[in-house]
Order: structure tokens, then C-alpha cells, then sequence
């Protein structure tokens, strides 16, 4: 599953022993990056033709959330759409929007599919594929409001689609468990199984009040690896992080690693000071087999986009010797 285009990368750091690092050219996507925006954040990027693309997550400076599509031809230097995505009609002619934020992307087959948080009545998670990223096509929403961060598998697993999902309210959910839902069209989704619940707090206390799955789970020997957020709630609000957890190849409903310590809690300044301190929100990640490299696209304090780096082994090695 190598990828051919070079992913975005940078050497672990001579003085950092840690398993992840980040980038040096943090925040990689500023807040101002295009006209309208008051920032740009929790945003997805795939390999495209020669480069990349991606849809991000632009909040507008009337913080109106939208999806707007991008191009970059080594993954760091973006050029960001200054219109939002238009949605024309996919599987279905229903295609409200109140609003679209933290968007996923992920190939499968022959086409590129979005997910986003889509406001219906309340968060749900909303659907729309695109061959070019130039015309996208709207689904129906996968769930019942109210749901967040809605990530698809890259492939069928016997037969049918795939995805994770984490059922909330219509506020800053205070809890949140991930789950398993199944498809077999992209249209009507069930079999809704739970995957993931909160860590007891006194065992991993980052990701305690809730859990919501990041980047599109990636297959490697030992199973689907997938970087997802925790939440702490402290007594100065929501502290997100990232963790990762292996899940079962054959039955991604087992989970048989996850990570008692995080891999990259908020520490830089674009992390800790922004529209929202303390939010490091991984919805996106690039691998090369070869070259054992993974590059982690998260948003920072709900402001910025930055990257993260390291080596797939040792983070799969991590997995299994620090898991919860
Ligand atoms: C969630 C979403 C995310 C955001 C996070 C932290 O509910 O709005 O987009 O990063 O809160 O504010």
C-alpha cells in the first residue's frame, strides 16, 4: 500500500527521544491562509495525481464552519480554495447543510469519499464523494443527529463499508465512546457495534471524558492502525490529545492495542493559545511502507494546522508495550 508520492517528512529531532515529533515548520497552515478565514483547522489531506489534496476546515470571520478543497504538491505548502465546496446532489436530494467542519478524506475504490460533521437538525455525519475535488456529491447523512467525527475504513470489510462514529449531544458533549457502523451502499448504515469506550480515569486521565476516532485507519502487519483524540475535562476546560489504538484486520470491532500514555498532548504555544486552548485534533495521516514513515496532519488549538511525525514500527511497538 506504499504510496508513490513522497509524504511530507522531517527527521526525529537530535534531542527528542520522543515517539512522535512535530514538525519545525509548525503550524503548517495559518489562520489567515485564506481571504475569508478566521482559521483553519482539524482538516484532511490524501495523496492526489502528483501531489495532494485535501478538504479543510475554514471557519469563516463570521465563524460560519465550512469545507473547502486544497492542493499542494509536497503536502506542507497549501493552496486553499477561497469558495467552499458546493454540494451537488449524490445518492440522494436531501442535502441540508446548517454547517461542515472537521472534515476525513479516504480512497476507496475509484473515488475520494469526505466525511464532515454536518449540521442536520445538530451535528451528524455527513457524506460526499468526488472524483477531482473540484465537483463533490452529497449523500444522505450516515446517522441520526446527534454524531461526530465520522471516519471511514479505506476498504470493504467483508462487503461493506465501513465506519467509526462518536454519538453526542447538540452541545460540547461532556462524554463520547467510539463505534462501529457497517454499509452496504453508503446510503443505509447499522450493525452499530461499540469499539472504544473512555479510559478510567485513574488508569489514562487524558482520555477520560471522551474519545473520538482522527485519521483513517491504515492496514499494517499487525492489524488497523488508527490515531484518534482524548479528552480530559480539567478545571479549565476540554484538554484534547492524541493517542493511537490497533484494531483487529479481520474484525475491526476488536480493539487489541491502545495507548495508555498519549502520543502528543498540547505543549507548543500553537497548541496551548489559540481560538480554543489545548487542542491537538489528528483527522488525517500519510504512510509510506517503504521508507517506514507516517506524517499526521492535526488541527492546533482550533486555529492552525500542524504535522507531526514518526516511524511506523516504532509507533506500532509503542502501541503494544504501553497499552491500556
Ligand atoms: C469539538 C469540535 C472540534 C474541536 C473541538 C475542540 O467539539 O468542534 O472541531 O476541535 O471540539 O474545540
Amino acid at each position: 500500500m506504499s504510496q508513490k508520492v513522497q509524504i511530507p517528512w522531517e527527521n526525529r529531532p537530535e534531542n527528542s527521544s520522543e515517539v512522535m515529533w512535530r514538525s519545525q515548520n509548525n503550524p503548517i497552515i495559518s489562520r489567515y491562509s485564506i481571504p475569508s478565514s478566521n482559521s483553519i483547522f482539524n482538516s484532511a489531506v490524501v495523496p492526489f495525481e502528483d501531489g495532494f489534496a485535501g478538504v479543510f476546515r475554514c471557519d469563516n470571520k463570521a465563524v460560519q464552519m465550512n469545507i473547502f478543497a486544497g492542493f499542494s504538491k509536497d503536502g506542507k505548502n497549501w493552496k486553499i480554495n477561497h469558495e467552499p465546496i458546493q454540494m451537488k446532489a449524490g445518492n440522494t436530494s436531501m442535502i441540508d447543510s446548517d454547517y461542515k467542519y472537521d472534515p476525513r478524506v479516504v480512497y476507496i475504490e475509484d473515488r475520494y469519499w469526505v466525511t464532515w460533521c454536518n449540521g442536520y437538525h445538530g451535528p451528524t455525519i455527513g457524506i460526499a464523494y468526488t472524483f477531482d475535488f473540484k465537483e463533490f456529491f452529497q449523500c444522505e447523512n450516515a446517522f441520526l443527529p446527534f454524531n461526530r467525527n465520522g471516519v471511514l475504513f479505506p476498504q470493504k470489510i467483508d462487503g461493506k463499508y465501513a465506519m467509526l462514529s462518536r454519538p453526542s449531544d447538540n452541545g460540547h458533549t461532556p462524554f463520547g465512546d467510539i463505534y462501529i457502523s457497517f454499509s452496504p451502499d453508503m446510503k443505509y448504515w447499522g450493525e452499530h457495534r461499540c469499539l472504544m469506550k473512555v479510559a478510567p480515569f485513574d488508569q489514562s486521565a487524558w482520555q477520560c471524558t471522551k474519545i473520538g476516532a482522527g485519521t483513517v485507519p491504515y492496514l499494517t502487519k499487525e492489524g488497523w492502525l488508527m490515531f484518534y483524540h482524548g479528552v480530559i475535562n480539567t478545571c479549565n476546560g476540554f484538554r484534547y490529545s492524541m493517542g493511537a489504538a490497533i484494531l483487529d484486520e479481520a474484525d475491526p470491532t476488536k480493539v487489541l492495542y491502545r495507548t495508555k500514555p498519549y502520543l502528543l498532548a498540547p505543549a507548543a504555544p500553537y497548541e496551548l493559545a489559540g481560538d480554543v486552548p489545548n487542542v491537538v485534533f489528528p483527522c488525517a495521516a500519510l504512510f509510506d511502507d517503504e521508507k517506514d514513515q507516517v506524517a499526521v496532519y492535526y488541527g492546533a488549538a482550533d486555529t492552525s494546522v500542524a504535522m507531526a511525525f514518526g516511524h511506523i514500527s516504532e509507533i506500532l511497538e509503542f502501541i503494544k508495550n504501553n497499552s491500556l
